[in-house]
C-alpha cells in the first residue's frame, strides 16, 4: 500500500525525491504533486502567459505588503542567468517557527499550498493574483527558488528545488534594513518557454504602479554583457495619471481629470475620468488590481450612477431641453475612465474569471459615484457643463440618425 503511494508520487511529480516523511511532508508533497501534474489549473497555462503569471503572483505578495503600509519599493529583476527576482523593502517574511508544523513561517509560506498570508492575522490580501495561488505554486514550478529575508538585523536564506526544501533556513549575514527577496528559475520541464518579455512585464508593472499610487516599482534587466536596462514606475497621482496616460494622444474636453475615492462598508472605490473629443468609450475596470475585462457589479454601479448624475445635473441647470434625454451610451461617448475597487472577498466569474460578481459592490459603487460625482460637478461647473453638452450632442445625433433611418425606410416602402 505504502509502496503504491510512493510510486504514484514519483510518476506524477518527476524530480521529487521519495524519502521518509512526516505529516507536513506528505502535505507538501501532495501539494507539489497536484501543482506539477496540472500546472494549468493553478497558473492558467504553461506557455508565455503562465510563465509571466508566476512573476505577477510573486509581485502580488510585495504589493500586499505595500498596501498594508510596510513597503514603499519593489524591484523586479531579470537576471543574466535567466532567473528572475522580486525584492521589496517590507517587514520581511517571518522566520519564527510555526507552532504546529515546527517549520519557519517563511518555509510554510513557500512550500505549502494556500498557506500564504494565513499567519498574518488582521489583514486581508488585496491583490491575490487572478488565480490567487501564491508563491508556493511558483516554487513548485521552478527548477530552483531562493528566498532571502532581512529582519531583526539578520539576513536569512533558504533554497528549494521544484518546491522541495534543499537548504534549510540559515543566517548568512547581518543587516540594518528589512525586506524580502525571492529569486527563481522556471522549470523548463513545465514551461514551453522560460524567456521573459520585457514589454509584457513592463506593461503589468506600470499598470500596478498606476493602481497603487505612491509605490515605487523598479524593473531591471541585467544583460550578459553587463549592460543594464531599467525603468521606474511610480505614480503619486494613481489612476488619475493612468487616465492622463490613456488620453495622452487625444484632445481632452477638460484639462482636469475628474477623480474621487471613498471607502464604504469595507469596499474601497477609486474612480478617475476624463472626456476626449472622440466618440469611443474606454472604461477600464479593476477589482483588487485585476483587470476585469468582462466587467461586473462595479461597472454596472458606475454606469447607472454616471447616467443618473449627468442627467440630473443637466436638468437642474437647464442644460437639457424637456424633450432631450441622454442615454447611458450618449453619456459615455468620448469617456476614458478607470474604476478600481478593492473588495475583501472578491468573486470572479465569467468565461475568463474576469467579471466581478460581488452583488454588494454595485450599490456601494453607485452610491459613491452618486454622491461624489455630484459634488465634483457642483464644485466644477465648467467641467460639468462640457460633459452635459457632449451628452446632449450625442443624444441629438442619435435621434437624428433614427429619424433619417425611419425616413429612408418609409421612402423605400
Ligand atoms: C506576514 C507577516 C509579516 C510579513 C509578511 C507576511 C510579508 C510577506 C511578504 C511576501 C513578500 N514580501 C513580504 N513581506 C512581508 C510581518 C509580520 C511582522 O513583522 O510583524
Amino acid at each position: 500500500m505504502a509502496e503504491d503511494k510512493k510510486s504514484d508520487m514519483t510518476d506524477a511529480a518527476p524530480g521529487i525525491p521519495v524519502e521518509a516523511y512526516d505529516g507536513s511532508k506528505i502535505q507538501v508533497l501532495e501539494g507539489l504533486e497536484a501543482v506539477r501534474k496540472r500546472p494549468a489549473m493553478y497558473i492558467g497555462d504553461t506557455f508565455q502567459r503562465g510563465l509571466h503569471h508566476c512573476v505577477y503572483e510573486v509581485v502580488d505578495n510585495s504589493i500586499d505588503e505595500a498596501l498594508a503600509g510596510h513597503c514603499s519599493r519593489i524591484e523586479v529583476k531579470l537576471e543574466a542567468d535567466g532567473s528572475v527576482s522580486v525584492s521589496d523593502n517590507g517587514r520581511g517574511i517571518p522566520v519564527d517557527l510555526h507552532p504546529k508544523l515546527k517549520k519557519p513561517a517563511v518555509e510554510v509560506a513557500l512550500t505549502m499550498l494556500h498557506a500564504g498570508g494565513k499567519f498574518d492575522h488582521g489583514s486581508y490580501k488585496v491583490s491575490g493574483g487572478l488565480h490567487g495561488v501564491g508563491v508556493s505554486c511558483v516554487n513548485a514550478l521552478s527548477e530552483w527558488m531562493e528566498v532571502e529575508v532581512r529582519r531583526e538585523g539578520k539576513i536569512y536564506r533558504m533554497r528549494f528545488e521544484r518546491g522541495i526544501t534543499t537548504s534549510p533556513l540559515e543566517v548568512i549575514g547581518s543587516c540594518t534594513d528589512r525586506g524580502t527577496k525571492v529569486t527563481w528559475y522556471p522549470d523548463d520541464g513545465i514551461f514551453t518557454t522560460t524567456e521573459y518579455s520585457w514589454d509584457i512585464l513592463a506593461a503589468r508593472l506600470r499598470e500596478l504602479a498606476f493602481l497603487n499610487k505612491g509605490i515605487e516599482i523598479v524593473f531591471r534587466q541585467e544583460q550578459r554583457d553587463g549592460a543594464v536596462r531599467e525603468e521606474l514606475f511610480r505614480y503619486d497621482g494613481g489612476i488619475r495619471e493612468f487616465v492622463q496616460h490613456l488620453n495622452k494622444n487625444k484632445l481632452s474636453l477638460h484639462p482636469e481629470v475628474i477623480y474621487f475615492e471613498k471607502e464604504q462598508d469595507g469596499v474601497s472605490a477609486e474612480i478617475a475620468m476624463q472626456y476626449n473629443d472622440t466618440y469611443a468609450e474606454s472604461v477600464l475596470t479593476y477589482a483588487n488590481n485585476i483587470n476585469t475585462i468582462e466587467g461586473g457589479t462595479h461597472l454596472s454601479g458606475f454606469r447607472s450612477a454616471l447616467t443618473r448624475v449627468v442627467n440630473a445635473y443637466g436638468r437642474a441647470n437647464k442644460l437639457l431641453k424637456e424633450e432631450d434625454s441622454m442615454s447611458g451610451d450618449d453619456i459615455r461617448e468620448g469617456l476614458v475612465a478607470v474604476v478600481s475597487v478593492k473588495v475583501p472577498d472578491p468573486q470572479f466569474e465569467g468565461q475568463t474569471k474576469t467579471k466581478l460578481g460581488n452583488s454588494e459592490v454595485e450599490g456601494i459603487v453607485s452610491s459613491i459615484v452618486n454622491e461624489l460625482l455630484a459634488t465634483f460637478f457642483e464644485e466644477n461647473p465648467a467641467v460639468a457643463r462640457k460633459v452635459v453638452e457632449k451628452g446632449v450632442l450625442a443624444a441629438r445625433a442619435r435621434e437624428a440618425a433614427r429619424k433619417a433611418r425611419d425616413l429612408t425606410r418609409r421612402k423605400g416602402a
